[in-house]
């Protein structure tokens, strides 16, 4: 299988994140994406090639206008108000104030474009992202050209990201650029799997309206864990797109046997689908020792997701989204692919 990287992702690293009441070292640092590379390598996956540099014309048909024009200029806004470090917003307009009027200050325009302060702006961020939109671009291409499967080792991630905000580390929603990009390509249905720890919150309010973007969505239950305000049962898609969200909130402490519940159900709605291509939003932060999250999926449970996923039968682009348990990141993330390959 082949993978795309690009190293402008280097650039990308928040000084801190809140969490907790304290203010913490970043979970979503470069070291990340260079482990899960350094994996490629050792287990000899394939060849690991980098992006080419595409438009940015599929990101609108995903994301508005205004929050992509917005995303390249932050950083420069951010110095010429006099500030370095990370740029990060402090305040949102939630119920009570007025989310309809887009302000001037970048403190404003970053709550405006956010649902949280956790997607910091440094120097490099604007290249990574655009990189790894690039990555996504490219490893979606392979799969167009008749590539069984490709991995897109994207940094940062992507499905917090909705239509016109980023939050939860993410800025530019990779999955459903490639999603959307497979459907101008010429695919009547695409499905997008995503079995990050996490709900993919941003995703699901991209396609919730939109019936050939089927998305299907594994993750800790929001009652109780993060993004808290979208990923239960009920949301089940509205109008053309009625019945073709599907989540699976589960408690913590969920091991392989709840999670593979879970994953049967989704493989049996997406096979009944049968989308022309699978994007798989591939976090590993479903591990036992993932700092920040509370299920316990073991490193030898990352191959059967492989596995099953490659028993659809179906065009595959896996997608990096999360996954903070660096020291286990590669073998876990390249188990998923293993388990894919050797099936
Ligand atoms: N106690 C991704 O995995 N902080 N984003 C959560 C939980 C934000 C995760 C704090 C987590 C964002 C792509
Ligand atoms: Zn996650």
């Amino acid at each position: 299988m082949k993978t795309i990287y690009s190293p402008l992702h280097l650039g990308h690293s928040g000084h801190m994140e809140l969490i907790s009441g304290a203010i913490v070292p970043a979970f979503e640092k470069p070291s990340r994406a260079e482990i899960i590379k350094a994996r490629l390598e050792k287990q000899q996956i394939g060849p690991i090639l980098p992006p080419d540099e595409h438009d940015i014309a599929a990101a609108r048909r995903v994301h508005r206008e205004d929050y992509v024009d917005f995303l390249p200029t932050v950083w420069k806004l951010w110095e010429d108000s006099g500030r370095s470090g990370s740029a990060i917003p402090f305040t949102w307009p939630t119920r009570g104030l007025r989310g309809d009027v887009r302000p001037k200050t970048i403190d404003a325009l970053l709550g405006y474009y956010s649902f949280d302060g956790g997607a910091p702006f440094v120097a490099g961020t604007w290249q990574a992202i655009k990189s790894s939109y690039d990555v996504a671009l490219t490893a979606a291409g392979l799969v167009k050209a008749g590539e069984r499967a490709a991995f897109a080792l994207c940094r940062p991630p992507g499905h917090h990201a909705g239509s016109a905000f980023m939050g939860g580390y993410c800025f530019i929603n990779n999955a459903a650029v490639v999603a959307l990009w497979f459907r101008d390509q010429g695919a009547a249905r695409v499905s997008i799997l995503d079995v990050d720890y996490h709900h993919g919150n941003g995703t699901q309010e991209i396609f919730y309206e939109r019936g050939d973007v089927q998305v299907l969505n594994l993750h800790a239950d929001p009652m109780v864990e993060y993004p808290f305000f979208l990923g239960h049962a009920d949301e089940r898609g509205g109008g053309e797109g009625e019945g073709y969200n599907r989540n699976y909130p589960m408690p913590f402490g969920t091991d392989w046997s709840g999670w593979n519940s879970s994953l049967e159900d989704a493989c049996g709605h997406l096979a009944r689908y049968a989308p022309d291509v699978v994007v798989v939003s591939l976090g590993v932060d479903t591990f036992e020792k993932d700092p920040i999250s509370q299920f316990k999926l073991r490193s030898e449970d990352f191959p059967k997701i492989g596995r099953r996923i490659a028993a659809l039968g179906l065009p595959t682009l896996f997608v990096m989204e999360g996954g903070y348990a660096v020291e286990e990141i590669g073998v876990n993330a390249v188990g998923v692919l293993e388990g894919f390959l050797g099936a």
